[in-house]
């Protein structure tokens, strides 16, 4: 299993802190939620916080693009130093030449799919990708629920990994209950938020290891 902090969901009026807290609570990526206001109806983190959290920390950092025209912007986040670059299939018209630009940079790549995107039009991809961020939510907030309809199609997704290299990663609505029983049918990565870690009574280190144990 790997961990990844939603950062969007940190406190960023003490942010060396935070980032020090969850690297020492055994977190293993720092989750980027980059928004345009325009594939989604919201304003998350740009290249600035990027940067912030880029300069305190060596752990791993993906970029999960929820924006239009996400090729335009891999060359930008690639020189930042992103490690795993997430581009939406869904605002992509060419998503094959996008993910194989990211891996000319030298970083990971994935798809990150809305909840009503079916596996059937995108297992196309599935020979070059890295990692496959399946929503389970409606991307542009935290704080929503769990999408119950997107369970079967997690499934149906574990079935393509024997054949292939990538992992799944969850996003949306994650709570220990979710990363227990989605652990059992063959997700490795959680995208952690306000369902998990964030805004709670425990530390990130008592909650990190309880859910290491699930
Ligand atoms: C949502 C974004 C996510 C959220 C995360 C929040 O558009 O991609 O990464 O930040 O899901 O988690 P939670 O537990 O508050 O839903
Ligand atoms: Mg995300």
């Amino acid at each position: 299993k790997f961990f990844c902090p939603s950062m969007m969901c940190a406190d960023f009026t003490k942010l060396p802190k935070e980032v020090k807290d969850l690297e020492e609570a055994g977190i293993d990526i720092f989750h980027m939620d980059i928004m345009d206001g325009v594939f989604v109806p919201n304003f998350a983190l740009g290249t600035e916080d990027f940067k912030a959290i880029r300069a305190n920390t060596d752990k791993l950092m993906d970029v999960h693009l929820m924006i239009s025209n996400p090729s335009q912007y891999v060359d930008l986040f690639s020189d930042l130093g992103a490690d795993i670059i997430y581009i939406h299939p869904e605002t992509d018209t060419h998503p094959i030449s996008t993910l194989n630009k990211i891996k000319a940079n030298g970083k990971k790549c994935g798809i990150a799919i809305n909840p009503e995107t079916s596996i059937e039009t995108i297992k196309e991809l599935f020979n070059v990708i890295d990692y496959l961020l399946v929503m389970t939510v409606s991307p542009g907030f935290a704080g929503q629920s769990y999408l119950d309809f997107v369970t079967d199609k997690i499934k149906e997704a574990v079935k393509y990994t024997s054949d292939h290299s990538f992992k799944i990663v969850v996003d949306g609505a994650i709570s220990p209950e979710k990363i227990e029983e989605l652990s059992k049918i063959g997700v490795e990565g959680f995208v952690l938020g306000t369902s998990t870690i964030f805004n709670k009574e425990e530390s990130y280190k008592e909650i990190v290891d309880s859910i290491q144990k699930l």
